[in-house]
């Protein structure tokens, strides 16, 4: 074995690939021990590591600590000895494409220990047939060009000129979008739409998505084993920081695709609070989203894995977020209790003005509905305030309280709330419980629809299913069609009578007569009956 110390403390000029008489003596060793050796070859010729297998192949050990570049190859080739003479595997060309290597090499041994033909593959830049790596043709060790400078040179620069213009170019982190889950495909991208605005909203540039529709989920990864080499080499060409799935992930599943993609894992839960996080403003929208993540974290924390495993996982360490792994279980139940206290003040205060309101026997209604929906716009316009107002999910995070004047001095207290979305993850719900305890206050609840999404059905549903978890569903309800001037009359129209929703435009103070009216009507007609 001193001849493989030998060997380990070697270095390789920088841009040969593997000098012939290195050759000669890895599959002479090789064939002695009936081995297959391999050598970890960094881009300046250092001897990483040296590497010994059974007849059949290598075990490559945790690489993490490796990248030439953030984004780009890993800075790292192997070459090993394949005994037989056998081209390259399927496992030599996936570890190719999960560890991001420069360059997978296999140098074949005859009989007689002597290295024949060289087999040797490279990860592809993007390019239209999408392949991921290419497979040359195997050559004899003799006509190997050692020194291929220009060959290397060529693999490295098509992928680090691509990084360093994106890197340039770009601030926001890049996102790939992924979707796995039974049902058909094009749900899935529908619903993919939604995921990729929360991204944007969340300030993040979301590049492109995957969509999987296996037959089974598997239990690891969610996605099948082959899709995730599919993934890793997506987030490589397109040079993504992040994965979001539009599924939720177990705690297991978040650490071992962390693992194996050496990437930050989100899903869609977590994305959502940190868009909450990102707008909260006030000390109770702060308490809350602090909660709902903690309590969606503590389940989440583990330990770091240092395990070596060809594949299956234990490549890398990075899980989703090394100081939140860091963060203890025990300190962040206490947290939780500090917050929960401080949660409860907080409420009180709120409860001691809902109290006082009621006193004051006007009449509460509150504008509700799915995020971007036009909820604010339509307060403002009704009240001539001026909340804030965007084009993107989740702008309002907190209560806003404004009065409405109609003739005979008549008033009515119209608030406007956090927006609905499709699956509100449950610790989000319970958290905002304070601030949607508001609307059980309510008489009425004018629940806003933006007929001009394509999904406007689905927020419908969406928005119905919340009611029923806040057990509101029966209060009464103004069905609300939004931002109408988006299509035309005719059509609006028919939607409107179809689903017996009052049309309006909510930028428009000239479009809420008939809401007005109806509201007034609603609010005074039926006050005798409750
Ligand atoms: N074209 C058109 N756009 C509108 C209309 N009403 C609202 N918008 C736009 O829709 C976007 C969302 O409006 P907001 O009032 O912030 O929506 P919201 O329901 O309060 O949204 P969140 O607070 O994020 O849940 C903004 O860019 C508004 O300008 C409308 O009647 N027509
Ligand atoms: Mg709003």
């Amino acid at each position: 074995m001193a001849r493989l110390e030998q060997i380990s403390r070697r270095k390789i000029p920088p841009g040969e690939i593997l000098p012939h008489e290195l050759a000669v003596l890895l599959t002479t060793l090789s064939s002695e021990t009936k081995r297959q050796i391999g050598l970890l070859i960094s881009r300046e010729g250092e001897i990483y590591a040296v590497l010994i297998g059974d007849n059949r192949e290598l075990l490559i050990p945790d690489l993490s600590q490796f990248r030439a570049i953030k984004r780009g190859l890993r800075g790292i080739r192997l070459v090993h000895t394949h005994l037989k003479n056998e081209p390259l595997s399927e496992d030599d060309l996936t570890d190719l494409a999960m560890l991001r290597l420069d360059l997978m090499v296999a140098v074949g041994v005859l009989p007689n220990g002597l290295p024949d033909l060289v087999y040797m593959a490279h990860l592809l830049p993007p390019n239209q047939e999408e392949k991921i790596y290419q497979v040359d043709p195997p050559v004899s060790i003799h006509q190997f060009d050692a020194s291929s400078t220009a060959f290397l040179e060529t693999i490295y620069t098509a992928f680090d000129a691509q990084v360093r213009t994106i890197t340039t170019q770009d601030k926001k982190e890049r996102a790939l979008l992924i979707s796995v889950s039974l049902q058909s495909k094009v749900i899935q991208e529908e619903s993919l739409e939604e995921l990729a605005e929360l991204a944007r909203s969340a300030n993040l540039n979301p590049i492109d998505t995957i969509v999987q529709r296996p037959h089974d989920l598997h239990p690891k990864f969610l996605l099948g084993s082959g899709k995730i080499k599919e993934v890793i080499m997506k987030a490589l060409q397109m040079q993504a920081d992040l994965l979001i799935f539009n599924q939720t992930l177990t705690s297991l599943q978040t650490k071992a695709i962390g693992e194996v993609t050496e990437m930050k894992v989100l899903d869609r839960t977590a994305l959502i609070l940190d868009i909450f996080a990102q707008r909260a403003v006030t000390r109770e929208a702060q308490v809350q989203v602090e909660l709902a993540q903690l309590r969606y974290r503590l389940p989440r924390l583990h330990e770091r894995s240092t395990s070596m495993s060809r594949l299956t996982g234990g490549i890398g360490g990075r899980g989703p977020g090394e100081t939140r792994l860091e963060v203890d279980r025990r300190r962040a139940q206490d947290k939780i209790a500090h917050l929960e206290k401080e949660m409860k003040t907080l409420s009180q205060g709120r409860s001691q003005r809902r109290t006082k309101r009621a006193s004051q026997r006007i009449p509460i209604i509150s504008i509700v509905g799915y995020t971007n929906a036009g909820k604010s716009t339509l307060l403002n316009t009704l009240t001539k305030s001026d909340v804030k107002t965007e084009n993107i999910l989740f702008s309002t995070l907190d209560t806003s309280t404004r009065r409405l004047y109609f003739a005979q001095g008549r008033e009515v207290l119209l608030t406007d709330t956090v927006g609905f979305i499709e699956a509100l993850p449950p610790d989000l719900l319970d958290a905002f419980q304070s601030t949607l305890d508001e609307l059980k206050d309510a008489s009425l609840l004018i629940h806003v629809v933006d007929i001009h999404s394509a999904q406007f059905e689905m927020h419908i549903h969406a928005v119905h299913d919340i009611f029923n978890r806040l057990d509101i569903e029966k209060t009464s309800q103004l069905l609300v069609f939004n931002k109408i001037d988006l299509l035309d009359k005719e059509h609006a129209d028919n939607l409107c009578k179809r689903y017996g929703a009052i049309g309006i435009s909510a930028l428009r103070a000239d479009t809420v007569g008939s809401l007005l009216l109806e509201i007034e009507k609603r609010v005074w007609q039926n006050k005798g009956k409750q």
